[in-house]
């Protein structure tokens, strides 16, 4: 087959903070892809506001540089298991990966699912051992786990013939020594000339283009990134539009850009092994293919896996909806979401019974907590249900989603953590002990279980444990599971929060608002200490004794409120409660606000039980 010799398609992927952003970076530094006048921050392609925030990658991205001759088009994946999509599409754009292992960490359960996608798609594997600048750096146990790994997942033996760099991506180095401490990144770029296939296709064939991304340019609207395979694209061209459903419509290529450094450039023509933007599709989406107007054929759509999690997003019903938004309507939210949908694979959205809220099926709590964020900045306010795993019904019988995970901690906590995953339905499926007073355990646990563990494992192992997941297939249901031990004190009227109410609640749990505060009846207030919901009320004014009539406020004597990020928020509710989201605020919230309305439901449940 002919190919394009000058040209060579990578993508980076690893576990998350393994250094894929960090080292895209330096090889943009070392092959002179700013210009000197241009300002670059650290990983500049974590480019969106959250991914900046919260300093991981959330949207693949693609970026290009020259060398040596070549064009090498290098996609940044994410890390995070919650965006596994982002990684397959990426595969489906490249000839190669670079698969990057934390020199430390080593191999860790978004290695080994972004491994496995790999070899399914029968691509060759660079191996970087990174950050071996690391003081605990293992080089050679962790080359030895990643080979393990590798076997493990039956790659073929061309596969598990692949080259391995040593390097320090914030150093900006690699090397093929692993004793190396300096050096530059031409190691890594020789290899990928030298071991990345460039880009074949068949010769003569008309132009087949698949969609692998979508993005959107406020002057062009919808761009397409496309990667082509065979043939040639051109703009002002007409093309054949082979849409998922199996229908083929034709539209005319607005506008072609490919890509250089970080900017998109416009060009008038590509080939094969291209990776290019293009407008002029209004609708398209991820998965169709762009072909030859006289013998339309399309691609393998891509397939991605299907969501395990599910919340409902619904407009704000609280009563003090419309006071710090400007987002509302039942209209404004369906619209935003089926606009979300266009461009993100992984995501799916349902009717419920309400004409109000809908439910939002995703790949895992962080990708749907980014889509809710994302929404609040816009100006949305929001009511969101608890995270609900989604079921299947195999062989006639309710599954549920299950996590593969992973915990690095102090072997002295080996026993707390026992019992934590023990009780919400987890098996051990292996225990290494490293001699280095640390220990590896391996758990298979229902999705389920693990919905608002991460702050009960950082208590129980005191902030040093790391815990990892990654989904693992489904398993028959395994009934209830409890989650939150304890229950709530909410808000039985509306008003002002005073600090006098406040001091006297702090004797019956956590609170979660501060003095001054507008509350309303149903409003989630603080933790109570025992298990049941209490109803209390936070508006109380100060007694008048004479003793403390002086007017003297007790607002320095109350502890200062536990305040939820919307994650967090997520995670403590409990199937009855919801969340309330503003631009401003995140609120918990009884589904039910009225008193009496929730005793008589809370009745009919326990005599109907
Ligand atoms: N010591 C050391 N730290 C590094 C090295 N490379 C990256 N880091 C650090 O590791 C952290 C994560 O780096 P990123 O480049 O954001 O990692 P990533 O793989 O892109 O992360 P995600 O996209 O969220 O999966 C940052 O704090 C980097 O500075 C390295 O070679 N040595
Ligand atoms: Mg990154």
């Amino acid at each position: 087959m002919p190919q394009r010799t000058t040209l060579r398609n990578i993508a980076i992927i690893a576990h998350v903070d393994h250094g894929k952003t960090t080292l895209v970076d330096k090889m943009l530094r070392q092959t002179g892809s700013f210009t000197a006048h241009e300002e670059v921050t650290d990983r500049v392609m974590d480019s969106g506001d959250l991914e900046r925030e919260k300093g991981i990658t959330i949207l693949a991205k693609n970026t290009a540089v020259q060398w040596n001759g070549l064009t090498i088009n290098i996609i940044d994946t994410p890390g995070h298991a919650d965006f596994g999509g982002e990684v397959e599409r990426g595969l489906a754009m490249v000839d190669a990966v670079i698969l990057l292992v934390d020199a430390a960490e080593g191999p860790l359960p978004q290695t080994r699912f972004v491994l496995r996608k790999t070899l399914e798609k029968r691509l060759p594997v660079v191996l970087v051992i990174n950050k071996v600048d690391r003081p605990d750096a293992r080089v050679k146990d962790v080359v030895a786990e990643v080979e393990n790994l590798f076997l493990d997942l039956d790659a073929d033996e061309h596969q598990i013939d692949f080259p391995i760099l040593y390097a320090s991506a914030r150093q900006g180095w690699a090397s093929t020594d692993p004793t190396a401490t300096e050096g530059d990144l031409t190691p890594l770029f020789q290899t990928i000339a030298d071991y990345v296939p460039a880009p074949d296709y068949e010769e003569g064939h008309g132009l087949q283009a698949l969609v692998c991304n979508l993005d959107a340019s406020p002057y062009l609207g919808r761009l397409a990134l496309c990667r082509v395979v065979n043939g040639t694209l051109e703009r002002g061209q007409r093309v054949a539009w082979c849409r998922i459903d199996g229908s083929v419509e034709h539209a005319k290529i607005t506008e072609l850009f490919i890509t250089e450094a970080l900017e998109r450039v416009p060009a008038q023509s590509a080939g094969p092994g291209d990776i290019v933007a293009v407008a002029g599709f209004e609708d398209i989406t991820i998965g169709e293919t762009l072909a030859d107007p006289d013998n339309p054929e399309p691609l393998e759509p891509l397939h991605v896996d299907e969501p395990s999690l599910s919340m409902t997003i619904g407009i704000n019903t609280s009563p003090l909806a419309g006071t710090e938004g400007k987002l509302l309507t039942a209209r404004m939210v369906k619209d935003r979401l089926d606009k979300e949908l266009v461009g993100n694979v992984a995501l799916r959205v349902l009717p419920t019974d309400r004409p109000d809220a809908w439910e939002v099926q995703g790949r895992g709590e962080l990708q749907l907590a980014v889509l809710i964020e994302t929404m609040r900045r816009e100006g949305f306010e929001l009511t969101v249900g608890k995270p609900q795993v989604v079921t299947r019904i195999i062989d006639g019988k309710v599954h549920e989603p299950m996590e593969h995970v992973t915990i690095d901690a102090p072997e002295d906590f080996v026993g707390p953590i026992n019992t934590l995953l023990a009780t919400r339905k987890g098996t051990m499926l292996d225990l290494v002990n490293h001699g280095t007073g640390w220990v590896r355990m391996e758990w298979r646990i229902p999705a389920r279980g693990l919905v608002g563990i991460r702050t009960e494992f950082m208590t129980e192992t005191r902030g040093a444990g790391i815990m990892h997941s990654t989904s693992d297939g489904y398993a028959p249901w395994f009934g209830d599971i409890r989650l939150r031990q304890k229950g709530t004190l909410v808000a039985d009227r509306r008003g002002d929060t005073t600090a006098n109410a406040l001091l006297d609640l702090e004797q019956r749990g956590t609170l979660f608002v501060g003095p001054g505060v507008e509350v309303y009846e149903g409003m989630i207030v603080g933790e109570n200490a025992r298990s049941d919901e209490m109803n209390v009320n936070p508006t109380k004014e100060k007694k008048l004794t004479n003793m403390r009539a002086s007017g003297s406020d007790n607002t320095e004597r109350i502890a200062p409120p536990t305040v939820f990020s919307l994650e967090q928020a997520l995670e403590f509710i409990a199937d009855d409660e919801a969340v309330e989201v503003t631009p401003k605020s995140v609120r918990l919230r009884k589904v039910v606000l009225d008193v009496a309305q929730r005793h008589r439901l809370n009745k009919k449940a326990s005599s109907s039980n």
